[in-house]
């Protein structure tokens, strides 16, 4: 049977939909291996296991060619010199794509595909960011004081695929150096074990 049509709304100034279908709250223990500086990681989280970021869901669709969609709250603060950033992840489904459009605040969102080729686009209220197939993506807060809220849709048979980013990371870090946002190689990456 069809789907039914809905609507929900996401308003400015802190776009936390209305209603969702799942609520997912990460916290900075659950990043465990993904911030370069282990040391600081581990007493942060032994003085306070920090919000860093949650995403509201809309995950119902079910019908072949459906699409998910939500708003993903991350909030900004540093380990070490390092920005609050998600897991990351590639979709299980690797020929799927996410469409990202960025409703406030300041970022980055890091790429990578299998074969090696990184990317990373600026993000601000008002862009649209086309993730293409195969790309692995991470959002990285850059501000200090304002969260970065962000609207993503993308294929409900994606799947996620998280494991690899935990094993191996992203080639790629962004890093404050100067009280700016910096892109550099990220010295533990290692090459997944396929
Ligand atoms: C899902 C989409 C977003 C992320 C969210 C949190 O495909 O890319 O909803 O789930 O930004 O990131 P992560 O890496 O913890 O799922
Ligand atoms: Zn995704």
């Amino acid at each position: 049977m069809a789907e039914r049509p809905f609507t929900h709304r996401v308003r400015f100034p802190h776009f936390v939909p209305d209603a969702c279908d799942n609520h997912v709250v990460r916290r900075l223990s659950d990043m465990k291996g993904q911030f370069n500086d282990e040391k600081t990681y581990d007493s942060l989280v032994a003085h306070e296991d920090t919000l860093l970021y949650e995403v509201y869901e809309f995950s119902a669709a079910r019908l072949p060619g459906g699409l998910f969609s939500g708003v993903s709250v991350l909030h900004c603060g540093l380990v070490g010199d390092e920005y609050f950033m998600t897991k990351g992840h590639f979709h299980e489904v690797l020929d799927t794509a996410e469409v990202y459009h960025c409703l406030a605040g300041r970022g980055m969102m890091v790429m990578e595909t299998p074969e090696g080729q990184t990317a990373v686009e600026e993000l601000e209220a008002g862009v649209v960011l086309y993730v293409p197939p195969r790309w692995a993506h991470r959002s990285v807060n850059t501000l200090t004081d304002h969260d970065l809220v962000t609207l993503f849709v993308y294929p409900a048979n994606a799947g996620h695929d998280y494991g690899t980013i935990e094993s191996s990371g992203f080639r790629k870090l962004v890093v404050m150096r100067d009280g700016a946002p910096c892109i550099v190689d990220n010295p533990k990456w290692a090459e997944p074990s396929r």
